[in-house]
């Protein structure tokens, strides 16, 4: 069964994540069937792409699928991990990315959002980066995504307290475009699609793409590279990745003992 809806309107295309009773936790499933919409909508030659949950939604997405997460000793967010390949498709995605965002959103569900090229959120939105609250190692270009919306000192706030971040401060540090209450959320992100949808859409995708280029225009050295994935892996074989992941399935608090 779907668990997405798709809709075109003019050059417009929607994409709604419908699988509440798993809070749109993004496992591979649901993943494939958000990145076959893009496909679709490439085709269709749609002009700007809106991602949004369904009305009223308490939580836009629980983020990673946590049950489909390795039990260790594997990279837990590798080049073809579903999250990987759901950031790619967006930054890759010829027409600008809207992300309409109402209720929470955690862990990789907040880099799907850093990924959208625009950003418009309701008041009740939280964004929380939760890796460090399951042992898990998150990945280089991942926490690019991140670092290139969030300023340096809030992201690591983030991602060491685990904590979530409130709209109000979300729109403060320039994270998101707008904050826009949920019952004008809906026809403000589409006026914002339409402008989009009136201009050249060559102009357009050529810039997003070069914009994107450059952001993620990172000199990393091979051996830096090698570094940071020594690092990583330190943690992915750990009892504190163990613990992490055991301790969500158990619905319990983690113990983690740092090693
Ligand atoms: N992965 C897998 N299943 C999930 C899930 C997730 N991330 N989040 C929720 N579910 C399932 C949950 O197991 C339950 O299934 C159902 O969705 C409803 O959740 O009915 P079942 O089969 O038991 P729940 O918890 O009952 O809903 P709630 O009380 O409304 O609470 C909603 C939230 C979102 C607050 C709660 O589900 C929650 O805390 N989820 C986990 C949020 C999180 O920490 N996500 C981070 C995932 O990690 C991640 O993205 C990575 C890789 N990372 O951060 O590095
Ligand atoms: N290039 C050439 N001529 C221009 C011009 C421009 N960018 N902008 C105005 N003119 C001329 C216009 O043709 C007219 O000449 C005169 O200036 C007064 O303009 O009298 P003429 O010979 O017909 P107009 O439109 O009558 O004045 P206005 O009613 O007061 O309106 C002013 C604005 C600024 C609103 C209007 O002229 C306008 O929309 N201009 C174009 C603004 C624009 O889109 N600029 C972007 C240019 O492109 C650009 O910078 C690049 C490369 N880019 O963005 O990538």
């Amino acid at each position: 069964m779907a668990h997405i809806i798709t809709e075109t309107r003019g050059f417009t295309g929607i994409i709604t994540l419908n699988h509440d009773e798993k809070r749109n936790a993004l496992s591979e499933a649901f993943v494939y069937e958000i990145i076959a919409a893009f496909r679709d909508f490439r085709r269709q030659e749609v002009r700007a792409i809106i991602l949004r949950a369904r009305p009223g939604a308490r939580v836009w997405s629980a983020g990673h699928d946590v049950s489909e997460l390795p039990g260790g000793k594997r990279d837990p967010l590798g080049w073809n991990d579903p999250l990987r390949l759901l950031i790619r498709t967006i930054q890759e995605c010829p027409a600008p990315v809207i992300g309409m965002i109402e209720g929470s959103v955690w862990g990789g569900a907040c880099e799907v959002a850093m990924a959208c090229d625009i950003l418009v959120i309701t008041p009740n939105v939280t964004f929380t980066i939760t890796p460090a609250k399951m042992g898990v190692p998150y990945n280089i270009g991942g926490l690019l995504t991140l670092l290139n919306m969030i300023p340096l000192p809030i992201v690591k706030e983030m991602l060491f307290t685990a904590q979530p971040l409130p709209s109000d401060q979300a729109f403060n540090f320039g994270i998101v475009n707008y904050v826009r209450p949920a019952d004008e959320i809906e026809s403000f992100v589409e006026n914002i699609a339409a402008h989009i949808a009136m201009n050249s859409p060559l102009s357009i995708s050529v810039m997003k793409n070069t914009l994107h280029m450059l952001s993620s225009a990172h000199a990393v050295s091979p051996e830096l590279f090698e570094r940071i994935q020594g690092m990583r892996r330190v943690v992915y074989d750990s009892e504190d990745y163990q613990e992490g992941i055991r301790a969500f399935r158990e619905k319990r608090k983690p113990k983690f003992p740092g090693r």
